[in-house]
């Protein structure tokens, strides 16, 4: 089972590196990782088991933060209307996304950064990602709302990018043009 101690935190070289593509079919050591990484986001969102283990809340996580350098993530989130997002994926890829932005008007966190960074950051309102799941299914999610941040999020974590690399240093409130913000 999955723990903060298996978390790297901000400042880890491998926090900014361009994860691999998983050659798919999965392996059986890349499958168990991936489960392990939606158990964590899971077990993270049950008040008993997080106190257990001292889990910090997490809606979703990328490979790199468990110090595993692939493209897989794994999202457990609801959106406004209470649908839930579950999805643990092999190579997920953002193949076309809205003009119109959005952002959280809370601001993101993230489990690599032990610190709040206070700040809009800015995403697409709408993606579509494409991924493989745990039984080596093809999925095409359309995605807005929350789920369609923290899909943005965690790709971002695949690619060497952290949320606060989008924050505007000058004026982090600044207004994010054609955006709409999300509370959540
Ligand atoms: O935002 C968080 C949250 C936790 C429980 C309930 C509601 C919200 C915690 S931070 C989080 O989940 C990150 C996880 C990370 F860094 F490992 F990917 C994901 C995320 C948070 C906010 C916006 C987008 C993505
Ligand atoms: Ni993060």
């Amino acid at each position: 089972m999955l723990t903060m101690d298996d978390i790297v935190r901000d400042g880890h070289p491998v926090l900014r590196k361009v994860a691999e593509e998983v050659k798919l079919p999965a392996s059986q050591e890349d499958k168990t990782i991936l489960e392990s990484m939606l158990q964590y986001v899971k077990n993270s969102q049950d008040p008993e088991v997080a106190q257990e283990h001292g889990l910090r809340p997490g809606i979703g996580l990328a490979a790199p933060q468990i110090n595993v350098s692939k493209r897989m993530i794994a999202v457990h989130v609801n959106d406004e209307k209470g649908n839930l997002f579950s999805y643990a994926l092999f190579n997920p890829k953002i193949i076309s996304h809205s003009v119109e932005r959005s952002y959280l008007a809370a601001g993101e966190g993230c489990l690599s950064v032990d610190e709040s960074i206070p700040g809009y950051v800015p995403r697409y309102a709408r993606v579509t990602v494409k991924g493989t799941d745990l039984d080596g299914t093809e999925v095409k999610l359309r995605l807005k709302g929350l789920p369609a941040i923290v899909f943005q999020h965690e790709i971002d974590h695949l690619n060497g990018i952290m949320f606060y690399d989008h924050i505007n240093k000058q004026d982090p409130y600044k207004e994010i043009p054609n955006a709409s913000p999300i509370e959540r």
